[in-house]
C-alpha cells in the first residue's frame, strides 16, 4: 500500500479524472490528498470533490493550489459537471502545499506525490517546505515530450522552470512521457461500459463525450 497525494489539473483533457478515479479506488492507493494546479484551482477543487462525491470517497482532503504556469485557450470537459467559476466550501482551507507537507509528515510511509498537470505545485512545495524531503519515498511525474519533432508537451511546457525544479531537486523521481502515457488508450467502444461504472460511471461518460 503506497500513501498517495495526487496533484492534478482536472477539468480540462478528461484524462485527469481517470487518474483520480483509479487512485481513489485502486485497492493498494492510499489517496490522502488531491491538490489542484493551473488557472482557476478553486473550480478545479470543486470539481474533484463532486467527483470524489460520486465515487463514494468523503474523507479525502482537496486544496486549491498554484494558478501559476502560462495558461493555454482549452477546451474543458469539467465545466459539464460542475459550472466554471463554481466554489465548494469543503474546500481545505490549507494551501495546496500545506496540506502536501501535512500528509507527508503524518501518512504511513512510503508517501509519494504524483503530478499530472504543471509542477507548479510541487516545485513551490520543494522550494518552500525543504523538509518534506525526509518523508517524501518520491515523486512520479506525468510529462515532457522526448522526441524533436513534435510541438511541446502540456504539463512540462506549461511551466519548464517548475518541471525542471522538480526533475532536478535531488529525489527519487519518475517521469511517465507522452509516449508512455499514450499507450493507455480510450476507444468509443469503452463508453458504454465506463458508463456503467458504478456511481461515476455517468459523470465520466459526460466528460469524455465533450
Ligand atoms: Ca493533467
Amino acid at each position: 500500500m503506497i500513501s498517495l497525494i495526487l496533484d492534478t489539473d482536472l477539468g480540462d483533457d478528461v484524462d485527469d479524472v481517470f487518474a483520480l478515479a483509479f487512485a481513489a479506488r485502486h485497492p493498494r492507493i492510499n489517496l490522502c490528498a488531491v491538490t489542484t494546479v493551473l488557472g482557476d484551482t478553486r473550480w478545479r477543487a470543486a470539481l474533484a470533490l463532486r467527483l470524489l462525491d460520486d465515487l463514494g470517497v468523503h474523507d479525502v482532503p482537496v486544496a486549491a493550489g498554484a494558478a501559476g504556469g502560462e495558461i493555454n485557450t482549452v477546451v474543458l470537459s469539467g465545466d459539464v459537471v460542475v459550472p466554471r467559476g463554481a466554489d465548494d466550501p469543503r474546500c481545505d482551507p490549507r494551501s495546496a502545499t500545506d496540506l502536501m507537507a501535512d500528509v507527508i509528515a503524518s501518512a504511513p510511509p512510503p508517501v509519494w506525490l504524483a503530478t499530472i498537470g504543471p509542477a507548479t505545485n510541487a516545485a513551490v512545495l520543494l522550494a518552500e517546505r525543504p523538509e518534506v524531503l525526509e518523508g517524501l519515498a518520491g515523486i512520479a511525474m506525468m510529462g515532457g515530450r522526448h522526441e524533436p519533432a513534435y510541438p511541446r508537451e502540456h504539463n512540462f511546457g506549461t511551466n519548464p522552470e517548475a518541471a525542471a525544479a522538480v526533475c532536478n531537486h535531488g529525489g527519487t523521481v519518475r517521469v511517465g512521457d507522452f509516449v508512455v502515457t499514450c499507450q493507455a488508450r480510450l476507444r468509443r467502444e469503452d463508453l458504454p461500459r465506463i458508463r456503467q461504472a458504478p456511481r461515476v460511471g455517468a459523470s465520466l461518460a459526460t466528460m469524455l463525450e465533450t
